[in-house]
């Protein structure tokens, strides 16, 4: 016990030192969120907290890995951000979504959030200043783009200033303490789709109506948290905010179910970082002539510019059936080569956002 009692003094003076030093910290934080508020220039920068974070990550690290160092980071991040200048985030909802979990993931549990019920009132928040940055979801690796997104980038004149992936991890949450003891499992479809193999091994001699769809799965954690006996099959987040203890963990089919998101701002927050990513969307004038995607791949060759991805969406304003192009690049808008052909290519191209690649 005496043991245990000095242990526990040992941390609470390492804990006094560290609480002054991020002091400290937050004394030069508030200096530069002067600054920036003098000069009116952007809080959130993405590059500089990666550049801190990889700098960390490579030194000798002892009992900690890169991933604890991150995860202490962003939440230091969040209270220097929210020290310089509070700002509002909107994110898909609802409360307990994926998109609220990368939200957190990346702005950290103590910024102010709003959870909006569909994409579009994400972009209209930022348009009329409610929210300063969005979330919203762009790519699943197992279904594909988000086409609501893709349209929104289009028709809206925001900027992508970041990209977040999250893989898709699901749990069974319950106050119940064994697996035998659960009454019902609450859910969403996809959620139970995407969790069929565990679901077969531990449930699958329950009656059909053991299985209750509901809306979405933050819902589902919600009714685990006050029905006596109930699961929810939901992520970690929606666990966390309906304070209900996880039993099992990671248990969908696939390992490697991410999703990509993105994070809008009114401004495009222009950077160069180690890699970088530039999403355009092009609408070819000659398109009725043979070769007219061939010229514009052909200007990212000569000008060797990398194409990462190329999704044709349809114009819904006209009768015909034309289309324009989402794609991304590798590079920055702020590298001659890219100018150069979104130059050469005048309003063929708009121009979506520069922004840190996440690989
Ligand atoms: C700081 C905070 C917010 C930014 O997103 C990046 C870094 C930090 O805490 O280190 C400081 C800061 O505002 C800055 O360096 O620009």
């Amino acid at each position: 016990m005496n043991e245990l009692i000095t242990l526990r003094n040992n941390i609470d003076e390492i804990d006094d030192s560290i609480l002054e030093l991020l002091k400290k910290r937050m004394e030069i934080v508030d200096l530069v969120g002067q600054l920036k508020r003098q000069n009116n220039t952007v809080i959130y920068h993405p590059d500089r907290e990666k550049e801190i974070i990889e700098r960390l990550g490579g030194k000798d690290l002892g009992k900690l890995t890169k991933s604890a160092v991150e995860a202490i980071y962003l939440e230091i991040f969040g209270v220097s951000r929210n020290l310089e200048l509070p700002e509002l985030i909107s994110f898909l909802g609802p409360e307990g979504s994926f998109t609220h979990q990368a939200a957190e993931n990346r702005f950290g549990a103590i910024a102010e959030y709003i959870s909006l019920p569909n994409i579009k009132s994400i972009f209209e928040s930022i348009e009329t200043g409610r929210a300063k940055y969005g979330v919203v979801p762009i790519e699943n690796n197992q279904e594909g783009m988000v086409k609501e997104t893709m349209d929104l980038l289009n028709e809206k004149n925001l900027f992508i200033i970041a990209e977040i992936i999250i893989p898709v991890n699901f749990c069974i949450a319950t106050k119940v303490n064994h697996f035998h003891d659960i009454t019902k499992i609450y859910s969403k479809d996809i959620a139970f789709n995407q969790c069929k193999g565990f679901l077969n091994d531990y449930f699958g001699s329950k009656q059909v109506d053991f299985f209750s769809q509901l809306e979405s799965t933050s819902q589902a954690a919600k009714l685990a948290s006050e029905e006596v006996g109930t699961a929810a099959l939901c992520s970690h987040i929606a666990a966390k905010i309906y304070n209900v203890p996880i039993l099992f963990d990671n248990i969908q089919d696939n390992e490697s179910n991410q999703t990509r998101f993105y994070i809008l701002s009114k401004v495009d927050n222009l950077k160069l970082s180690i890699k970088d990513k530039t999403t355009l969307a092009v609408k070819l004038k000659n398109d009725d002539k043979p070769g007219a995607l061939l010229g514009l791949l052909q200007d990212f060759e000569s000008h060797g510019v990398n194409l990462l991805k190329i999704e044709s969406r349809p114009f819904k304003d006209t009768k015909d059936f034309k289309f324009w192009f989402f794609i991304d690049i590798e590079g920055n808008i702020l590298e001659e080569s890219i100018k150069k052909v979104v130059l050469k290519r005048g309003d063929e191209i708009k121009f979506l956002g520069s922004y840190m690649q996440t690989i």
